[in-house]
């Protein structure tokens, strides 16, 4: 029997531009596993481990955690699923933290959401997570069935530490500054497919469309 085809992606997009969203999408309709990184550096925080406390101090001011450490916290989670199809978001972000990860993984396509800036920074004020499964909701956009509880555990929700608007900021500024080159370095090797919207429902459908091409779907969801 052929060996099944693994998917190794990347998904990319400025701070609030919808990569947990379209990466939940992708886990429910493509036998994927997401792997964010702000998820296992939260994780970390939570419990109180060297990392997140070297993380925290970096993430709380909108600034990006020191390469050193993200490359063995994403080798180390990287290492434990070799025969997994996987979805990387929020890695890599700096073109050290690329250079890295194309040194030991061929990676199919590069996702990239392109959102406006300021639809991203009224988004980010609406925005509850359940932080220890990493689930994201929207006052609006995609509430709770109970407000301020997760709907799976019934655990309450949180605000992140850096989604003040002064930190959004920060973030954004650094994504321009740090995070853009590595968009770049992906553009020279035809490796990024781009999708342009104000809205993960208009956005949803050509990602579908796009993985569907490199694996198959266990179906498709429809969003409105
Ligand atoms: P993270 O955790 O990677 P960011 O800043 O890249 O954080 P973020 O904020 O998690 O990205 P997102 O995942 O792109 O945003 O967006 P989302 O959560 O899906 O959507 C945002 C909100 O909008 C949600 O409430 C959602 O429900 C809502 N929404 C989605 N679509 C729509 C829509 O169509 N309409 C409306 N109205 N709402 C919608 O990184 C955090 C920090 O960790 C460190 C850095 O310090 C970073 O700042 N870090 C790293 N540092 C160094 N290197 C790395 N590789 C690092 N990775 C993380
Ligand atoms: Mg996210």
């Amino acid at each position: 029997m052929a060996a099944k085809k693994l998917l190794r992606a990347i998904i990319m997009g400025a701070p609030g531009s919808g990569k947990g969203t379209i990466s939940s999408r992708i886990m429910h309709d493509f036998d994927v596993k997401h792997l964010s990184s702000g998820d296992l550096l939260r994780k970390q925080i939570h419990d109180k481990t060297a990392n997140g406390l070297t993380a925290k101090r970096f993430m709380e001011s909108g600034e990006l955690v020191p390469d050193n450490v993200m490359l063995r916290m994403v080798t180390y989670e990287l290492s434990q699923l070799q025969n997994t199809s996987w979805l990387l978001d929020g890695f890599p972000r700096t073109v050290e933290q690329a250079h890295a990860l194309l040194r030991d993984y061929p990676i199919d396509v590069v996702l990239n959401l392109r959102v406006p800036f300021e639809v991203i920074i009224d988004r980010i004020k609406g925005r509850w997570t359940h932080l220890a499964s990493g689930r994201i909701y929207h006052t609006e956009f995609n509430p709770p069935k109970v407000p301020g509880l997760d709907d799976v555990t019934n655990e309450p929700l949180v605000q992140r530490e850096d989604d003040k608007e002064e930190t959004v900021r920060a973030r954004l500024e650094h994504y321009r500054r740090l995070t853009h080159p590595v968009l770049q370095y992906f553009r020279n090797k035809g490796m990024v497919d781009e999708f342009t919207g104000k809205y993960s429902n208009e956005l949803w459908p050509q990602v579908h469309g796009s993985l569907s091409k490199l694996v198959k779907p266990i179906k498709y969801t429809h969003y409105e």
